[in-house]
């Protein structure tokens, strides 16, 4: 793998760099800020080619999608959101393979934004739940067929909930916590099939894949999203997934990987929040099936991203970055624990999707 600098010159002529650090980004991707001596910004990222089989078809999708958000925005004379813009070296090329497989690209900085990793409040929640109706607004008349997979497997719980019985064959829950992880799994397997049947009218179409909060950019200082950023994961798939992972992000008050993953809830109020600003916006875009599943959806998708991080802790940490020994394990716990939640307070979320989308 190259230095940073060494790629960061292939997009930008070196003697123009001033400073390169890394941006805590993603679990999956590695991120740097390059700082120019005229004072702009570019972001510097390399694609895992561990867990992106085919980082060009995620290029070719960035571009296909990008370019349709920025001409559906002018259409309906939107202002406010940035779409993310891929930068080209002079030679016009917009990536640079290691021998690994991975790929370098450089991204323009979203100056006017910066990232949370949590919702403080329900202005914030409205504000994601806009952004993301208008997101799937603006992709709703992109022919699905015309993008890659870019993660084959991606949102297939079944696959996910078969490939932690094949690891817990090999390594068996032994702590208390593992244990809880997997009691966990045991009684809820049922939900790795319902988004997944066939016939159930449930809309597809171009989504995100991981509208997470990290990935709404805030313009500083107040409540306001200026960009929907991370476009790696775009491809077509349901609505569900989208909303479903959203809602568990943004209702999820202590963040992804909080101290003490026993008190995570699901904040049901910032539930409603979300909801209230994607209906404003895509009111009618999910049909009756959606609407009926929506909370199933979350529970799929929390259960899948416990599963998710588990599993990689079974198989020792190989798909998701990990800080520390036992961090996916953490990380799981958090996921299970807010399913807990969330199943205690299924009938009250049914009887608020049904008030705000109808
Ligand atoms: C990963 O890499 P990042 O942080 O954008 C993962 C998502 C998970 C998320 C949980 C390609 O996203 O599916 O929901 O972690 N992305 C991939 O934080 O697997
Ligand atoms: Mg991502």
């Amino acid at each position: 793998m190259r230095a940073p600098r060494q790629a960061a010159a292939f997009f930008v002529r070196a003697d123009t760099i001033a400073a390169i650090t890394p941006l805590a980004a993603g679990n999956v991707n590695h991120t740097w800020l390059v700082l120019l001596k005229d004072g702009s910004r570019r972001v510097l990222q390399r694609l895992n080619p561990a867990v992106f089989p085919d980082p060009g078809l995620v290029m070719d999708n960035l571009h296909l999608v990008s370019s349709h958000l920025r001409r559906r925005l002018e259409d309906l004379h939107i202002t406010g959101l940035e779409v993310l813009r891929v930068l080209r070296a002079e030679n016009g090329a917009d990536r640079l393979p290691d021998a690994d497989g991975g790929i370098w690209r450089m991204v323009d900085h979203i100056d006017a934004g910066g990232t949370r990793r949590t919702v403080d409040n329900r202005a914030q929640a409205t504000a994601i739940g806009r952004t993301l109706g208008c997101f799937h607004l603006l992709l709703a008349d992109l022919d699905p067929s015309l993008l890659g997979t870019p993660l084959p497997g991606f949102h297939v719980t079944p696959a996910y909930l078969a490939a932690y019985d094949r690891a817990v064959a090999r390594t068996a829950a032994a702590t208390d916590e593992e244990r809880f992880c997997a009691a966990c799994i045991a009684s809820h397997r049922s939900l790795a099939t319902a988004l997944h049947r066939d016939g159930s009218g449930l809309r597809r179409q171009v989504i995100h894949g991981d509208p997470k909060v990290a990935n709404f950019l805030f313009a500083p200082g107040c409540d306001r999203v200026v960009s929907l950023i991370d476009l790696d994961t775009v491809a077509p798939g349901l609505l569900l997934h989208d909303l479903g992972d959203c809602l568990r992000s943004c209702c999820n008050r202590q963040g992804e990987d909080p101290d003490d993953p026993d008190r995570t809830r699901f904040d049901a109020d910032l539930f409603s929040a979300v909801l209230a600003g994607y209906a404003q916006v895509a009111g009618n875009l999910p049909g009756a099936a959606d609407r009926a599943l929506l909370p199933t959806a979350v529970q799929v998708i929390t259960f899948e991203l416990g599963l998710r991080f588990f599993t990689d802790h079974l198989q020792g940490n190989r798909y998701f970055a990990v800080d520390r020994p036992g961090h996916n394990l953490h990380r799981a716990l958090v996921q299970f624990h807010l399913l807990r939640s969330l199943g205690e307070q299924r009938r009250d979320l049914d009887r608020r999707c049904r008030e705000l989308l109808h």
